[in-house]
């Protein structure tokens, strides 16, 4: 377990550094929709999300049109926002006090995706672009 987030650490890592390495102005305003809790992976695009006291971030950019998992952390978080729904995807989900839970979409469509805690009352946003 360790390992393996270590090794995405790295492999994320090296993304971040390839995307900026590249280096001219216009392609990282091309790059723009891409925040940094967005990383694309060997073709598949990962949104970080932290789930504790609400979500982290709020709002979240990223590509439409490509393979995508929305990662939801926990670390000790023992409120509502460790349960999730994405109502235009039928998602409810229930996510463990502590790890990491993947939410696959397949060919995200241009548009705000939109979630929330089981209550309601926090709520994040994935806008697809
Ligand atoms: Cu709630």
């Amino acid at each position: 377990m360790h390992l393996a987030v270590i090794i995405s650490v790295v492999l994320i890592g090296g993304a971040i550094l390839l995307t900026t390495g590249s280096g001219s102005s216009a392609l990282n305003a091309e790059n723009a929709p891409i925040a940094e809790n967005v990383s694309i992976v060997d073709g598949q695009q990962i949104i970080d999300i932290t789930a504790k006291g609400g979500y982290s971030p709020r709002i979240s950019s990223a590509k439409a049109g490509i393979p995508t998992i929305i990662r939801f952390r926990t670390a000790g978080t023992f409120d509502c926002s460790s349960s999730i729904l994405i109502p235009s995807m039928g998602v409810s989900q229930s996510l463990p006090s502590t790890g990491t839970t993947d939410i696959a979409i397949t060919n995200p469509q241009v548009g705000l995706l939109q979630g929330m805690c089981g209550m309601g009352m926090y709520h994040f946003q994935v806008n697809f672009q």
